[in-house]
């Protein structure tokens, strides 16, 4: 059975692709169908933008998809980047400036810096949206994963905020765990598990 994946992030066509290849499913993303809008994502919450896209894709492919909206939410920034995630600093998708304009928003604040460089509680959250174009049912699901924000980028796996997003069970920035790893414990290994959990009902 294929999968597609309503989603142009290649570091989230990855991470699902090896999520189900558990399930005996292929995932295909947007790139492999050829169809790659340019989709204003306006909601207000994961779930909203998540839901934007599923359903533009949907009705474009007339075929079910599953949609992916995420982002880090930090405790001392009040949740901010948020929704913004993938924009913070300005440019979509830009993971080094992002990653630089954390560290610095961070460093405003003044922040003394634990053992292990942290400066602040941190969640990933991701919401996912399985929506069938025939009849405009959707199944919403989120998932999150607690850690901390670190003072320095370490690790060369996975994108995003990774680098900077430090888990203290395993002593590790989740860019310094593989792909097999990171997938069980993601935002968005949760999230597929609970929207997986529901399709078996
Ligand atoms: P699509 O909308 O095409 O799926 P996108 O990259 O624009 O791709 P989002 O709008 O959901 O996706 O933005 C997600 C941003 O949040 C992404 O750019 C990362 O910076 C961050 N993010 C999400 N999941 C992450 C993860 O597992 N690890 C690190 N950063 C993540």
């Amino acid at each position: 059975e294929i999968i597609i994946v309503a989603t142009k992030n290649q570091g989230k066509v990855k991470e699902f692709a090896k999520l189900f290849a558990k399930l005996n499913k292929q995932v295909r993303s947007l790139a492999d169908v050829g169809y790659v809008p340019e989709i204003i994502e306006d909601g207000n919450t994961f779930i909203e933008n998540a839901e934007i896209k599923a359903r533009i894709i949907a009705r474009h492919l007339n075929t079910t998809v599953i949609a992916d909206d995420s982002g880090l939410c930090v405790d001392e920034l009040n949740g901010a980047p948020g929704i913004y995630s993938a924009r913070y600093a300005g440019e979509h998708g830009n993971d080094s400036l992002n990653n630089k304009k954390l560290l610095a928003e961070l460093s405003n604040l003044n922040i003394q810096p634990d053992e292990n460089g942290c400066l602040s509680k941190a969640q990933f959250k991701c919401a996912l949206v399985l929506m069938d174009p025939t009849s405009d049912k959707t199944i919403q699901v989120e998932g999150s994963c607690e850690g901390w924000i670190t003072n320095q980028l370490r690790g060369e796996h996975g994108f995003g905020y990774d680098p900077l997003f430090y888990l203290p069970q395993y002593k590790k920035t989740m860019a310094e765990l593989n792909i097999d790893e990171k997938n069980k414990i993601s935002h968005r290994a949760s999230a597929l598990k609970k929207l997986y959990e529901i399709l078996v009902k």
